[in-house]
This record gives structure tokens, C-alpha cells and sequence, in this order.
């Protein structure tokens, strides 16, 4: 195990981190920003050094910071949380180039997962099914005119570099595709710097189900069971929960080893996600493979008993998984709600500010990850995600009812945050059925 690391990251994930740190007697150091300076887990942390002003772009951005910042403090890897630099191939290149562990895949996982194409074709390599499409980039609009009227409306114009839902097109006929496309390719080249999209058939209204990876770098790799994502607003998760409310074992089953393949074929090491879109009649589609440890991770820990951060140390140190696949159980259901600083009354504006008054639920079956309190100011200058809130239950039923007790007694004063708007959907009758899927939000809320 490593004896020292550097977090690369701020919020309620540095936290989470250290602390994985300290039951793994490994000592961590925390970079910040100046609007970070005053956060009280720095206190937690065995070093903390500032990096530069809040703009991401000159702190939680800056390679040259950081690295410099790993040098002096002389540690031996860095763990880069989610977001920021966590899923840039560069910033993992020169880590290895300083001599200093990258706590996440190789470079050429990353790049290579990172390519939406090359992932496409990996997945039909494993033998996984991908939404039907363009075989590679398409650059002439003409011929994507055509692909498209091959594949049928509605298809959907995705940028090769995005993921998340940025640089994404959805078309139902020729005259909207010829917009979405140019728009697109424009679109993915002031947001990535390359212009390259590909087609694939639009899947309407999907269930977006992950499927949790850790693989060591000994060529063993095993899945953590899934995770329904399918409650988020604008490509922004709002509630996520595990097991899939409608699956079947066999289904299950059947994902699961699919996600296995994939990462077994890109040769990977440590934590991924991958991701899919299933129909109407549980087909499911490859969609992405997130290269990190995601927000939702304490769904899949809550589940299965795992802590995925301290496997992820065990992992990058050289360790091999100790965990075999018979081993990893599933229990019960747990569900999580991210708590924003924004105002659902207010088309979901942000609502950055102090906090005067801060009372934070607890009792059984809740599980709170958070780096806020009272007194703490929400800064406009980053994700608006707050706290997040895990519950763990033995059934589905029992599990909402802990989460809106736990957002009952939850008081976040006087900014405005969207527990108001988790309530509503916890006590919608789609929701309560698990009759849900990526356009419930949009429709419903
Ligand atoms: C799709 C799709 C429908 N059909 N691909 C959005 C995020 C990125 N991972 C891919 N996304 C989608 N890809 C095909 N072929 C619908 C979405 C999508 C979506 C996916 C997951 C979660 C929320 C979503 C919201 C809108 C669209």
C-alpha cells in the first residue's frame, strides 16, 4: 500500500477519500482552491496546500500545479476523484511520466474508452450490443444524410470525444438532421477541440443502467451489480438507486457479464462504470465506460458492503483483488438523492451562499456523504452538489420511505436546494412503481 497520496480534487469526494486514506493508515495530502481555503475537511487532511484561485482552470485544472505540488510534498500517487482532471489522459500521462501513480486505468484505457468509436467497436468485438450506427467518424454530411435514412429516424448525432450528453443531436427527419448535424460538429469542437461525430440509432426514452467494474492489473476483474441512473434533468443525475427497480436475475445476469467483457477486452485496471440505455422490452444497448469513480458510487457500496475508493488504493499500489465474483452479494436496496444548491422553484437556478442554519438527518439506514455544515458557503464558482444521501433498506418500499423521512428532517438554511424537488419524485406513482425512465423527470416533475 501507498504510504502517502495527493487528492487532486475538492468537496464532498476529497473527503471521502481522505478519509478512505486514513483507515488505510495511508496519509493524504489535499490541494485547494482560494474560495476552498476555509473548508474544514482540509483540517482532516495531513497537508494541505493551496494551488491557485477559484477558477478551476487556474487550480483543480492545473496540471502544472498539482504535479508541482506532489513533487514537493513527495507522494506517490494521486487520487483525481470524479470530475476536473479525473478522466484526462494527459494529466494520467504525466503523472507516470513524474513517477507518480495515476489512481485510475492506464493512458491507453483512458484514450481508448475516452474515443466513443473505438468504444463502440470494442463492445461489438465482446460480443455486447450497441445501438445500430456508423461503423466509424462520418465528415460528409451527405453520405451521414444517407447512413441516416439507412438506420431510420429518429437517430441521434453524438461527438466522438463527448459522453455525459454533450455534443449530442437528436434528428427525425432530413431536415433536422442537417441542422443536427453541423450543429453537433460544432458543438464537439468548441467543447472537446474535435469537431468528429458518428450516428446510432436514437433509442426513445431509455433506462440508463450501470454497471459497477473493478479490475485489478493482474488481468482480474470483477462487477459490483448495477445501478439505475435513470432520474436526472439535463444529462444531471438527481437520484440514483440499486438494484434496477425492474430487472430479472437473468437479465441482470446478463448485463453484468457484458459489462465484464468490455472491460476484460480494453485490458482494464481499477474502477470503471459502464454504462447502457435498456428499451421498453429490456433490451440494452453499450452506450459509455466512465473511466472513474463516479458520484453514485455508495449506492453499489451500501449493496454490496465494498468500500470501492479503498479498493481502488489497493488496486493502483500493485495489490491483486483479494474479492472473488461469488463473493460480492447483493443486499437489499439503496438509494441516493444529490442534494443541490439550486431552486427547483426556479427552473433549477443556482443558489450559491452561506448556510446559517444546517441540521443533517441521520438514524438507521442512513448514510450521509458531505463536506458542508453550518456556516459554510456554497460557491458559484463549482458543481452546486451539496450533500448526498444514501439510504439502505431491506425492499424498495421501505428504502423511499427512509429517504423522505431522511429529507423531512434535513434543514440546509436560507439557501434553496432541490430536496424539495427529490420529495416530489419519491412520492410520484411512476416512481413508486419504478415505472421510470430518462424522460421521467422532463415529463413528470
Ligand atoms: C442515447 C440515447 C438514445 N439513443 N443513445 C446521454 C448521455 C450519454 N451517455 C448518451 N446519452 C444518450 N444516448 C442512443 N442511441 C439517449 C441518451 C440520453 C440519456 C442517456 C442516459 C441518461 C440520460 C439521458 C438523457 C437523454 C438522452
Amino acid at each position: 500500500m501507498f504510504s502517502k497520496i495527493l487528492i487532486a480534487n475538492r468537496g464532498e469526494i476529497a473527503l471521502r477519500i481522505i478519509r478512505a486514506c486514513h483507515e488505510l493508515n495511508v496519509e493524504a495530502v489535499v490541494v485547494y482552491s482560494e474560495a476552498d481555503r476555509d473548508a474544514p475537511y482540509l483540517k482532516l487532511a495531513d497537508e494541505a496546500v493551496c494551488i491557485g484561485p477559484a477558477s478551476p482552470a487556474e487550480s483543480y485544472l492545473n496540471i502544472s500545479r498539482i504535479i508541482s505540488t506532489a513533487e514537493i510534498t513527495d507522494v506517490e500517487a494521486i487520487h483525481p476523484g470524479y470530475g476536473f482532471l479525473a478522466e484526462n489522459a494527459n494529466f494520467a500521462q504525466i503523472c507516470h511520466d513524474c513517477g507518480i501513480a495515476f489512481i485510475g486505468p492506464s493512458v491507453e484505457a483512458m484514450r481508448l474508452l475516452g474515443d466513443k468509436i473505438e468504444a463502440r467497436k470494442l463492445a461489438k468485438k465482446a460480443g455486447v450490443p450497441v445501438s445500430p450506427g456508423s461503423e466509424g467518424i462520418l465528415d460528409n454530411e451527405a453520405e451521414a444524410l444517407k447512413l441516416a435514412n439507412k438506420i431510420g429516424y429518429p437517430v441521434i448525432i453524438k461527438a466522438v470525444a463527448g459522453g455525459g450528453g454533450r455534443g449530442m443531436r437528436v434528428a427525425h427527419n432530413d431536415i433536422s438532421f442537417r441542422s443536427g448535424f453541423n450543429a453537433a460538429q460544432s458543438e464537439a469542437e468548441v467543447a472537446f477541440g474535435d469537431s468528429r461525430v458518428f450516428l446510432e440509432k436514437y433509442i426513445v426514452d431509455p433506462r440508463h443502467v450501470e454497471v459497477q467494474i473493478m479490475a485489478d492489473k493482474k488481468g482480474n476483474a470483477v462487477h459490483f451489480y448495477e445501478r439505475d441512473c435513470s432520474i436526472q434533468r439535463r444529462h444531471q443525475k438527481m437520484i440514483e438507486e440499486s438494484p434496477c427497480p425492474v430487472l430479472s436475475e437473468k437479465k441482470r445476469k446478463e448485463l453484468c457479464e457484458a459489462a465484464l467483457r468490455i472491460i476484460k477486452e480494453a485490458d482494464y485496471e481499477n474502477a470503471a462504470t459502464v454504462e447502457f440505455l435498456m428499451d421498453k422490452d429490456q433490451n440494452f444497448y453499450f452506450c459509455e465506460v466512465n473511466t472513474r469513480i463516479q458520484v453514485e458510487h455508495p449506492v453499489t457500496e451500501m449493496v454490496t458492503g465494498h468500500d470501492l475508493i479503498k479498493l481502488q488504493l489497493h488496486i493502483a499500489s500493485g495489490e491483486e483483488l483479494k474479492i472473488k465474483q461469488k463473493d460480492i452479494k447483493h443486499t437489499g436496496v439503496a438509494i441516493e438523492c444529490r442534494i443541490n444548491a439550486e431552486d427547483p422553484a426556479n427552473n433549477f437556478a443556482p443558489s450559491p451562499g452561506t448556510i446559517t442554519k444546517y441540521i443533517s438527518p441521520g438514524g438507521p439506514g442512513v448514510r450521509i456523504d458531505t463536506h458542508v455544515h453550518q456556516g459554510y458557503t456554497v460557491s458559484p464558482n463549482y458543481d452546486s452538489m451539496v450533500c448526498k444521501i444514501i439510504v439502505h433498506q431491506d425492499t424498495r418500499e421501505e428504502a423511499i420511505a427512509t429517504m423522505k423521512r431522511a429529507l423531512g428532517e434535513f434543514v440546509i438554511e436560507p439557501i434553496k436546494t432541490t430536496i424539495p424537488a427529490c420529495l416530489d419524485i419519491l412520492s410520484h406513482n411512476l416512481f413508486v412503481k419504478g415505472n421510470i425512465d430518462t424522460s421521467f423527470v422532463e415529463k413528470s416533475l
